[in-house]
C-alpha cells in the first residue's frame, strides 16, 4: 500500500539481469491457516551482464522469512538485508546455491495474485510480478528455469495437486496428508508458474500429434460442473490442429491441463501446461451459457493454447514488451476464430470493440504506445492498446508482407528465438530478415500512441479517365507525445461505379506520407470510392460521402466489413445531425437502407443482425466535442423508435423468418439467426407496446437456450411492464445456485435504462449471491451500471461517480488491480460539461487524497488528473 509517491519504471533503465536461475526446486506445504514455502535456487552469474556485485539481490514481497542457507550453510543475520521489495544477501559467489524456507498466508490472499484460495481450492496467478509473493526470485521474464515442484496437503480435502510439467512422483505421509511431484522440463519464466490443489473432477481426452505424439488432455472442475467442460474440450482440439496447420506449431508436453476457478481477476492464464480460467471461460450449457459465451470460451481456450508458442517458448525480455505476446496471439486467435466462425461478422465485433475501447483510451489520459516507455503499475498495462492495438500492428505486417511471407517470418521468429526473452524488435526483424522489406517506418506503431487520422478525397478527370485518391495523414498529440511523424499503413480500397459494381477488386495502398496521391487509370466515369476495406489498419477515415453513397456502399459493396462500416457511418452521421438539432428529419434513405436489407432473404442474418446496432452511447460520445450523455441517449432512443415504427412489419417479417425451434446448434448460422431475432426484438420492445411485451416475455417462458432467454431478459428489465418483475424473480429462482448465470441476472439489471437502476443496484450489492470479492460479481454488477450505462452512470446529480468512488475505495484494500480498472469509468472526465467535469475531477482528488491507496490506483487517478 502506498507511503511515498510510487516509482515509476522506464523502458531505457532495462538492464540484464546479473544472476540466472539455473533450477528451482519448490516444496509447498498447504494447510489451512498457513502454508510453507522452501525453494533451493542454483544461481549462476550472468556472463551478458556487467561487472557483477558481491551480493545478491532477490524480489520478495509479503513473505515472512523463515530460513535462509547459501551453499548449504545457514546464513548469518548480518548477511541479509530485507526491505519491502526484496532481499539483499551478502557475500555471494559465482555459483550460489540458496535455500530458503517462507510462511505465506493464502487464505487471506484477496488481492487474487500470488498463491490464494478460491471456494476450497488453492491456486495461484503469477504474472506479471505475482511470484515474488510466493518466494524470493528472480521475478522477471529474462530469467528462465527448470523447475521441479513438490506439492504437500490433506489428501482428504485436495485429492489432486497440480504444478507445471509431468507429474513425476507421488507417496502417503501417514498423517492424512499425500504429496505430488512435477517437473517441468522447459526452462520458464516465473510468471509462468502455477499449482492448484483441490477436490476437483476433470474430463478427460487425448490428441495426437501431427508428429505422432500422445498427449492427455484433461479439463479440471467443481464436481458439479463436470458437464459443462465439453465445448471447451473441443475448442481446445481444435486449436491445437488450427496452430499445426496454420503455423506448424506442435504442443510440447505429455499432458495439457486447464482448471476452472471461480474467483479470477481476468479471463485466463497460460501457465506452462497447467492453464488456470475463470470458469466463466471453461463451463458452458445450451441452458446457462449465450451463444457469445461459447465463442468466448472457444476464443480465450484459443488463446491460451496458442501463448504455448508466442509467449512461453518465447516470452518477453521484460513487461515493456507485453504485445510481443499478447498482440501476436490476440492476432493468432482472432484468426483461429475467422476460421472456425464467420470471418466478416468475427472482423466487424473485433472492430466494434476496437473503436470504442482503444479509440478511446489512445484519446485520453492513459494513452501510451503498443509498447509503452513507462510503468508505475505493470498490472496497469494489460490494456486494449497493447492487445487489440498490438494484434492490429501484427495483423498490417501480415497485410504488408502477404500470407506466404508472414509465414515465413513467423517459421523464422520461432526457429530463431525457442527458448528465448526477447522484444518487439526481434519481432519485426524477423519480418524483415523473411521478406527482405524494410520496415524501418512502420515501427513507429510500437513507438507511438494515439490513432492516426487519415482525410481521403477523391477526384475524377474525365479527360484522362483517370481517378486520383488523396490521402493525408496526422496522429493527434497523446500524453508525452506532442508531434507525431507519419506511419507506413496498408490502405486496402475498391472503386464501385454508380450501380455498384466493382471496378477493380481491392487493390492495397502503402501510405507513408503526410500527403499523397494515388492514381487509378482507364476508369470509365466518376467511381464510389470504399476505403480501408477490412479495416486494413487501425485508423479513423475521414470521406466525405453523400447519404446516398453510403446507402450505396451499404448495398453493394463486395467488402462484407465496409457494407457494415457504410450502415455504421450512415446511422452515426443521422444520430449527430439529431443530436445537434432533435428536429432533423431521419432521411427516408436510411430508413430505405434498412427496409431493404431486412426484406433481402438472401442476406446474411448475422451481418444484418450487425448492421442494425446501432454506434453505441459511448461510442457516439466520441464524436462529439463534449460528451452529453443524456441527449446521446434520448436521441438514439428516439431513432430506435422511428425505425421501429417505419419498419414495424420488416421487423416482425424478419423475427419470425429468424424463429428456429430446433435443437440449439452452435454454428454460424444459428448464432446468426439468432442474433438477428434478438436485434429485431430489441426494435419491437423500443416503443414497449403490449405485443412486443408479449412476445418478449413468450421468447423468455420459452426457454429454448440461455441466448434467447437473457435477450428477452434483458429487455423486459429495461420495461416499465409488470412482465419485468415476473421475469426476474423466475430467473432469479431457476439459476440463484449458478453464480455464472446469476451474473446475466445481476447485468442485466445493472444495464437497465429505468430511471431507479442505481437504486436497483445497491439493493442487489446486498443479494446472497453478490460478493464484493468476487472479480465476476462486480464486474456484472458494478463494471455493468459503471461502464456500459453511460445515460444512468453519468447521472447529472453526480450520483454514479460518488458510487463508483466509493466502491473503489471499498475495494481497493482487497484487491487493487480490479479497483483500478473500475475506476477508468471517470478516467475520461474531461470529454463532458464543465458540471460533470467537476463532479468527476473531485471524486478522483478523493481517491488521490485518500491515504494508503495501491500503486495501481493511484497511477489511474494521479494520470487521469494530469
Ligand atoms: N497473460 C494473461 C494476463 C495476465 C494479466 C495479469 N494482470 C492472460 C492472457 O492474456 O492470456
Ligand atoms: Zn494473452
Amino acid at each position: 500500500m502506498l507511503r511515498d509517491t510510487p516509482k515509476t519504471t522506464h523502458l531505457k533503465d532495462h538492464r540484464p539481469p546479473e544472476f540466472l536461475i539455473d533450477r528451482v526446486d519448490l516444496r509447498f506445504e498447504l494447510w489451512e491457516q498457513e502454508t510453507l514455502v522452501h525453494a533451493r535456487l542454483e544461481l549462476r552469474r550472468n556472463p551478458a551482464a556487467a561487472e557483477g556485485n558481491a551480493f545478491l539481490r532477490l524480489h520478495g514481497e509479503g513473505l515472512e522469512p523463515l530460513s535462509f542457507a547459501l551453499d548449504g550453510v545457514p546464513l548469518e543475520a548480518s548477511r541479509i538485508e530485507l526491505d519491502d521489495e526484496g532481499v539483499t544477501i551478502l557475500g555471494v559467489t559465482d555459483r550460489p546455491v540458496l535455500e530458503s524456507l517462507v510462511r505465506i498466508h493464502p487464505e487471506r490472499n484477496t488481492a487474487l495474485e500470488g498463491l490464494y484460495q478460491s471456494g476450497a481450492m488453492f491456486c495461484t496467478q503469477c504474472e506479471p510480478e505475482g511470484f515474488r509473493k510466493i518466494t524470493w526470485f528472480l521475478d522477471r521474464p529474462d530469467v528462465m528455469t527448470r523447475f521441479t515442484t513438490t506439492l504437500v496437503a490433506d489428501e482428504a480435502r485436495y485429492p489432486v495437486l497440480l504444478s507445471n510439467g509431468n507429474p513425476v512422483e507421488q507417496g502417503r505421509l501417514g498423517d492424512g496428508r499425500h504429496w505430488v511431484r512435477w517437473e517441468d522440463p522447459f526452462p520458464k519464466p516465473s510468471y509462468l508458474f502455477a499449482l492448484v490443489a483441490g477436490d476437483l473432477r476433470h474430463l478427460e481426452d487425448r490428441f495426437t500429434t501431427a508428429s505422432g505424439r500422445e498427449v492427455a488432455l484433461r479439463i479440471y472442475v467443481e464436481p458439479e460442473n463436470l458437464s459443462k467442460c465439453d465445448h471447451a474440450m473441443t475448442s481446445l482440439k481444435k486449436a491445437m490442429r488450427w496452430d499445426e496447420e496454420v503455423y506448424g506449431r506442435e504442443y510440447d508436453l505429455a499432458i495439457y491441463m486447464i482448471v476452472a476457478v471461480n474467483d479470477f481477476n481476468m479471463g485466463a492464464m497460460e501457465n506452462k501446461g497447467l492453464n488456470i480460467f475463470n470458469s466463466k471461460f471453461v463451463l458452458a450449457s445450451p441452458e446457462t451459457a449465450t451463444d457469445s459465451d461459447f465463442e468466448g470460451i472457444e476464443g480465450v481456450i484459443a488463446h491460451e493454447y496458442f501463448h504455448n508458442w508466442t509467449g512461453n517458448r518465447i516470452t518477453c525480455r521484460d513487461w515493456f514488451q507485453l504485445s510481443l505476446k499478447e498482440g501476436f496471439t490476440v492476432f493468432r486467435d482472432q484468426e483461429f476464430s475467422a476460421d472456425t466462425g464467420s470471418r466478416g461478422v468475427k472482423r466487424i465485433q473485433d472492430v466494434r470493440r476496437l473503436r470504442q475501447h482503444q479509440f478511446a483510451e489512445d484519446a485520453g489520459p492513459m494513452a501510451h504506445p503498443v509498447r509503452p516507455d513507462s510503468y508505475i503499475e505493470i498490472n496497469n498495462f494489460y490494456t486494449t492498446t497493447v492487445y487489440e492495438k498490438g494484434a492490429e500492428v501484427v495483423r498490417m505486417q501480415y497485410h504488408l508482407l502477404g500470407p506466404e511471407l508472414f509465414r515465413r517470418a513467423t517459421d523464422l521468429y520461432f526457429q530463431r528465438h525457442d527458448g528465448q526473452a526477447v522484444t518487439t524488435e526481434d519481432f519485426v526483424r524477423c519480418m524483415e530478415a523473411a521478406s527482405g522489406r524494410d520496415l524501418g517506418q512502420f515501427r513507429r506503431w510500437y513507438q507511438q500512441a494515439g490513432t492516426p487520422e487519415l482525410q481521403v478525397r477523391g477526384h475524377y478527370d474525365p479527360a484522362t479517365r483517370r481517378y486520383t485518391l488523396e490521402v493525408a495523414q496526422a496522429t493527434p498529440p497523446t500524453p508525452g507525445q506532442p508531434v507525431k511523424p507519419p506511419l507506413h499503413l496498408p490502405l486496402a480500397v475498391g472503386l464501385l461505379d454508380a450501380q455498384g459494381r466493382e471496378l477493380l477488386g481491392t487493390r492495397v495502398l502503402e501510405v507513408r506520407q503526410e500527403r499523397e496521391s494515388f492514381h487509378f487509370d482507364a476508369i470509365p466515369a466518376p467511381p464510389i470510392p470504399s476505403l480501408l476495406r477490412g479495416f486494413s489498419a487501425p485508423v479513423k477515415v475521414h470521406y466525405d460521402y453523400t447519404d446516398a453513397e453510403l446507402a450505396l456502399l451499404f448495398a453493394h459493396d463486395s467488402d462484407g466489413f465496409n457494407r457494415w462500416d457504410a450502415a455504421q457511418t450512415l446511422s452515426q452521421r443521422i444520430l449527430l445531425q439529431r443530436l445537434a438539432d432533435p428536429r432533423a428529419p431521419i432521411p427516408e434513405v436510411f430508413i430505405a437502407a434498412f427496409r431493404q436489407a431486412l426484406t433481402d432473404e438472401a442476406a446474411d442474418p448475422a451481418l444484418l443482425a450487425e448492421c442494425l446496432d446501432l454506434p453505441s452511447e459511448a461510442y457516439l460520445g466520441d464524436q462529439m466535442e463534449a460528451v452529453d450523455p443524456d441527449a446521446i441517449h434520448a436521441t438514439r432512443e428516439a431513432v430506435k423508435e422511428t425505425m421501429a415504427q417505419q419498419l414495424k412489419e420488416e421487423l416482425w417479417a424478419t423475427y419470425e423468418r429468424c424463429r428456429d425451434d430446433g435443437p440449439y446448434q452452435i454454428t454460424p448460422t444459428a448464432i446468426g439467426r439468432r442474433k438477428l431475432k434478438k436485434r429485431c426484438l430489441e426494435y419491437l420492445m423500443q416503443p414497449e407496446t403490449p405485443d412486443a411485451v408479449a412476445l418478449c416475455l413468450e421468447q423468455y417462458r420459452a426457454g429454448h437456450n440461455m441466448t434467447d432467454m437473457q435477450a428477452a431478459l434483458e429487455l423486459l428489465a429495461n420495461s416499465q411492464a409488470a412482465e419485468r418483475e415476473e421475469a426476474l424473480s423466475d430467473f432469479e429462482g431457476r439459476w440463484r445456485h449458478d453464480p455464472l448465470v446469476m451474473d446475466k441476472w445481476f447485468s442485466a439489471q445493472a444495464l437497465s435504462k429505468r430511471p431507479d437502476t442505481l437504486a436497483q443496484v445497491q439493493r442487489l450489492e446486498r443479494h446472497p449471491a453478490f460478493s464484493i470479492r468476487n472479480p465476476n460479481k462486480v464486474r456484472a454488477l458494478i463494471g455493468s451500471f459503471c461502464n456500459q450505462n453511460p445515460a444512468r452512470f453519468h447521472a447529472a446529480d453526480g450520483s454514479g461517480y460518488r458510487f463508483l468512488v466509493e466502491r473503489v475505495l471499498a475495494i481497493d484494500p482487497l484487491n487493487p488491480q480490479i479497483a483500478a480498472r473500475l475506476l477508468r469509468a471517470i478516467a475520461h472526465w474531461r470529454r463532458y460539461d464543465p458540471t460533470r467535469q467537476g463532479l468527476m475531477r473531485a471524486e478522483l482528488e478523493r481517491v488521490v487524497g485518500t491515504e494508503g491507496i495501491s500503486r495501481d490506483l493511484y497511477e489511474v487517478a494521479a494520470k487521469s488528473l494530469k
